[in-house]
């Protein structure tokens, strides 16, 4: 994104129909949104990205979640702050999967947001992931998909790799020399 270009601005993603809508509910919540679209586009999986608000146009709300199957989506994300009642009203009204993301606002540092999302009636389940969780929605929504996409769960599985992969690159630079190939710590060195 150019300094010039709204901040609204997100790229086209991958190409097809699409199977998981990212909805929000204002754009003040896309800066959190976004890291879901990244991990679905960065997966090459089709998205749509909708501003939709329990309160401000609870039609549209409650008429895209009574289309959202037929439409062909598969899952949807659903992130809001305070108040947050976008994503339960979404999973009442759908008997799709419905991942809730907390957005954290400046007042009560998320605790509304999570506790709106997650204290959901029993029979209406979100999955609700943590305060600002963005990226691990889309990862939930694409174990979701993986489970009948053998491509998409390898894709999944190299992902887990590249972090494991991470992770030890991070020890090894901290232990640089400290540690012995069997895991144990060298005595005679200190990190
Ligand atoms: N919101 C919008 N409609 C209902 C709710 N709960 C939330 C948005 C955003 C917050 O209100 O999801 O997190 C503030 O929105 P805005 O547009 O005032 O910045």
């Amino acid at each position: 994104m150019t300094a010039a270009e709204p901040p609204e601005r997100l790229g086209p993603g991958a190409q097809g129909a699409p199977v998981v809508a990212v909805v929000m509910g204002s754009t003040s919540d896309l800066a959190v949104l976004r890291g879901a679209v990244e991990v679905l586009d960065r997966f090459g999986v089709p998205r749509e990205v909708r501003v939709l608000s329990a309160h401000r146009t609870p039609g549209d709300m409650l008429a895209f979640g009574e289309q959202a199957a037929a439409r062909g989506l598969k899952v949807i994300v659903a992130g809001a702050g305070g108040a947050a009642h976008l994503p339960g009203m979404l999973a009442a009204t759908t008997s799709l999967p419905v991942v809730g993301v907390p957005v954290a606002l400046a007042n009560l540092s998320g605790l509304d947001s999570l506790l709106s999302i997650v204290q959901m009636p029993r029979g209406v389940p979100v999955a609700t992931v943590a305060v600002n969780g963005a990226e691990n929605a889309a990862l939930l929504a694409l174990r979701v998909l993986a489970t009948s996409d053998p491509s998409l769960s390898a894709a999944l599985d190299s992902y887990r790799l590249e972090l494991a992969q991470g992770a030890r690159a991070q020890d090894a630079r901290l232990t640089d020399g400290c540690v012995t190939n069997d895991g144990g710590r060298r005595p005679d060195v200190v990190p």
